[in-house]
């Protein structure tokens, strides 16, 4: 058909330049530590951001308001241990990046429930794996590995071929789940890595685990409370770093032409005893050490208060002793660095407690 004489050629029309859709992802875990600030990060790059939360009685958006983006990302029900509910999911919400942070994520809670932990920390894996391989295989999938993996360390510092030793319920649990993403990787080519992250903590960090609890109630005795923190094992060292930088490596992995496992840590280790002292610092309190063992007691010298003592409640069945690890792949492959070290962390956290402390 001639066109009437009016009409543009197409050949003068403005050609159209195609916008590069906005990338969506999927963050498991989108309500804990990680998830939260994973979310803000790709936020700030322009991602629709789509997270899983659990249905609980009172569902737990507190760090997602923290960081005032609670109303910025798009929550969907989600649990671990339902294959339909994964499947639904996956179905229904096609992304681009996939990321399981979620997980039974209390070392000391997977001894009680230890089957709990299999299930969601290990075959949760392998659910939402093989879900991704039947109805989304491009999805490029990031699985939240661990440093407890190493567990009764073979080698210092623990590098990506250090072999794993887990100390722990979750530890196994974590092993499987990173073995299972490396073997879907290389039995169907799926774009998944693992970030095998060594401890990282911030101000959001869950208030059971030693960091925050150290903070928590260093805050309170500055305030004026009389409470001593009652602590475990104060002789275990960690490797840690603040979970703001963690989440930046989790995002470049996933960069990648090509999937692979990284460590994530800062190459430091610190006894808990320590982390301790740096807390106080940050607080103008001036800590002495007396005892050892279960006597042992920290006293704030100014007040003769005691901040610190032991509690064997707190200890293991199996210890992590030492964990330091060496992140020289993720430096050359991925540029990636960790700008705060345990000194500024201890400070930043000991300082957000004291702030929130009423
Ligand atoms: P958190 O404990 O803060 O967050 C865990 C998240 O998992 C929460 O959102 C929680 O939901 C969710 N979750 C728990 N069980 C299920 C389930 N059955 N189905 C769906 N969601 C569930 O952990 P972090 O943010 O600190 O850690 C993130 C991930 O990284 C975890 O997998 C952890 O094991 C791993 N990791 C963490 C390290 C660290 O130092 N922080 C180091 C190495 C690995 P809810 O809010 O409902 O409880
Ligand atoms: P971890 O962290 O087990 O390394 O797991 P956590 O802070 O719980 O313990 C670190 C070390 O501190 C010792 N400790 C105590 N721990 C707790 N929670 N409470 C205490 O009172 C206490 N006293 C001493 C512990 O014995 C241990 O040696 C964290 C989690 O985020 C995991 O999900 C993650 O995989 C690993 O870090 C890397």
């Amino acid at each position: 058909m001639t066109p009437p004489a009016t009409a543009t050629a197409f050949s003068d029309l403005p050609v159209p330049v195609p916008t590069p859709a906005r990338k969506r992802a999927f963050i498991t875990g989108i309500t804990g530590q990680d998830g939260a600030y994973l979310a803000q990060l790709l936020l700030s790059k322009g991602y629709e951001v789509h997270g899983g939360i659990r249905r609980n009685a009172q569902a737990e958006r507190a760090r997602l308001e923290t960081l005032g983006i609670a109303d910025q990302v798009i929550l969907h029900d989600l649990d671990l241990s339902e294959m339909n509910n994964i499947f639904r999911l996956v179905r229904d919400v096609p992304v681009d990046e996939f990321y399981n942070l979620a997980a039974q994520s209390f070392v000391g809670a997977s001894w009680d429930q230890p089957v709990y932990a299999g299930d969601v920390n290990g075959m949760g894996v392998a659910r939402l794996l093989d879900t991704l391989r039947s109805l989304a295989p491009e999805t490029r999938f990031y699985q939240a590995s661990t440093s407890e993996m190493f567990g009764l360390v073979q080698a210092v510092p623990q590098t990506e071929e250090t072999r794993f030793y887990p100390r722990s319920p979750y530890g196994v649990a974590k092993a499987y789940g990173h073995y299972i993403t490396v073997n879907y990787r290389e039995s169907f080519g799926m774009h998944a890595s693992c970030g095998i992250l060594f401890n990282h903590e911030s101000p959001l960090r869950g208030e059971e685990f030693v960091t925050r609890k150290i903070t928590k109630g260093l805050a309170r005795i500055a305030r004026g409370g009389n409470a001593p923190v009652p602590l475990g094992n104060l002789s275990a060292r960690r490797d840690w770093g603040f979970a703001g930088d963690y989440v930046e490596g989790m995002w470049r992995m996933l960069q990648q032409d090509k999937p692979d496992d990284y460590v994530l840590a800062t190459g430091v280790t610190t006894p808990i005893r320590d982390f301790v002292s740096f807390a106080a610092e940050a607080l103008d309190m001036k800590l002495d050490w007396q005892g050892e063992g279960v006597e042992e007691v920290a006293t704030d010298r100014r007040t003769g208060r005691r901040v610190v003592e032991v509690n064997p409640a707190f200890f293991r069945p199996a210890e992590v002793d030492l964990l330091v690890g060496d992140a020289a792949r993720a430096r050359r492959q991925l540029g990636w660095r960790p700008r705060v070290d345990v000194r500024g962390l201890a400070a930043m956290m000991a300082r957000a407690d004291y702030d929130a402390v009423a």
